[in-house]
């Protein structure tokens, strides 16, 4: 498999979850910015939205795979006794699924226009206010002293909140929400996200490097 990433964005996710599962796609590194691969490849081909990230399956029907969501919910239910996802048809996964759409809708692209500084004041304080709802309800949930946002277990939900903590980016203040925090750093430290930061922060090394000679 091919896996797209792009530096600090929401492909953070899928290499967690592809650790946790002890897979190894190979990545490939597009610059959203410069619109190079690091693989010289073109970008387009893969997703006509240059949004990352991709997951090239490379079988009979050379599948790809985009949407966040989509990509870890796949990658997770390859392997159920992982237990990074509930299984299809019962209502832990419904819950899961309704999580997940509550994070790409209401915080992933919710941060984005205001990381690109695109908006006009009101539209800045009216994602703000969303923004820090919705890591709210997530505070919430976690006041209990539950580990993750389900329980003890670590799922793709984990996964994908830490990966879209762009909150210093966009400028919104969630000091405040202290278990959202606390939460945030328990998932960093797990071995499958430092490997993901390292391993990006490695071939974006290489492919500055590649533009540089
Ligand atoms: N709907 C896609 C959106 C993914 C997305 O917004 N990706 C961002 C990085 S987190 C991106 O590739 N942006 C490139 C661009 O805007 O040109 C998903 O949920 O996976």
């Amino acid at each position: 498999m091919k896996l797209y990433i792009a530096k600090a964005t929401c492909s953070l996710a899928v290499q967690t979850i592809a650790n946790e599962l002890g897979l190894a796609p190979e990545l490939v590194h597009f610059d959203v910015f410069g619109k190079s691969t690091s693989n010289g490849s073109a970008f387009a081909d893969v997703n006509p939205l240059l949004y990352v990230p991709a997951l090239a399956l490379e079988n009979d029907n050379d599948d790809v795979l985009t949407e966040t969501v989509s990509i870890v919910s796949y990658l997770a239910d390859q392997h159920p006794a992982s237990g990074l996802i509930p299984r299809h048809g019962t209502m832990e996964r419904v819950y899961m699924d309704q999580l997940l759409t509550f994070l790409a809708t209401e915080i992933a692209q919710k941060h984005i226009p205001l990381m690109r500084k695109l908006m006009t004041p009101e539209g800045i304080a009216f994602h703000t206010n969303k923004l820090q709802s919705a890591y709210g309800v997530l505070n919430q949930r976690l006041a209990d002293g539950r580990a993750y946002l389900t329980g003890e277990q670590f799922t793709v939900a984990d996964a994908y909140v830490w990966a879209t903590m762009w909150h210093e980016r966009s400028g919104v203040k969630l000091d405040h929400l202290e278990h959202l925090m606390a939460y945030v750093a328990r998932v960093e430290a797990r071995e499958s996200a430092q490997k993901a930061l390292r391993d990006e922060a490695e071939i974006v090394a290489r492919h500055e490097a590649s533009l540089e000679s």
